[in-house]
């Protein structure tokens, strides 16, 4: 199966502040490993007011937006690109709800997370948004090109 990499669908998936304090990095990450998605970006990264402002545009009107920022600027992030066939839909299946009583157990907020505004990570909600903020968190340069030897085993 060929298709040029542009059209290959990838989403941004951020541990946010409280999961790399709370050291679940790894655990975090397996689980999109394990799910057979593709990394092309990863980094550990202290992001900006104005960053994470950008990032939530679409939620600035809301009364949490202030805390939002806060929270996602308190600590360092670990940025990700994920790539692969429905990845988007996916990662937010692996993810749970946004509200983590209300996430399903066996997903990531519904096994490691409480509160909605300590839920330690985010997904990417359309493969538009999924372009949109990997160009934002990540430089030209910080992606890399690749193929896993398994892909022939997971597509
Ligand atoms: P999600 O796509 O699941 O990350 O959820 P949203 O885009 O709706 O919300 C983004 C973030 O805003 C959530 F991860 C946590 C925060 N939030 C609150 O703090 N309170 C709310 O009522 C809703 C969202």
């Amino acid at each position: 199966i060929w298709h040029s990499n542009m059209e290959v669908e990838q989403s941004y998936i951020m541990i946010k502040p409280d999961g790399v304090q709370r050291g679940l990095v790894g655990e975090i990450i397996s689980r999109f490993e394990k799910k057979g998605f593709l990394l092309k970006g990863l980094k550990l990264f202290q992001c900006s007011k104005d960053l994470a402002q950008e990032h939530y545009k679409d939620l600035k009107d809301k009364p949490f937006f202030p805390t939002l920022i806060e929270y996602i600027t308190s600590g360092p992030v670990v940025c990700m690109a994920w790539e692969g066939d429905g990845v988007v839909a996916s990662a937010r299946k692996l993810i749970g709800a946004t509200n983590p009583l209300q996430a399903e157990p066996g997903t990531i907020r519904g096994d490691l997370a409480v509160q909605t505004g300590r839920n330690v990570v985010h997904g990417s909600d359309s493969p538009d948004n999924g372009k949109r903020e990997i160009a934002l968190w990540f430089k030209e340069g910080e992606l890399c090109q690749w193929e896993s030897v398994q892909t022939p085993w997971l597509v």
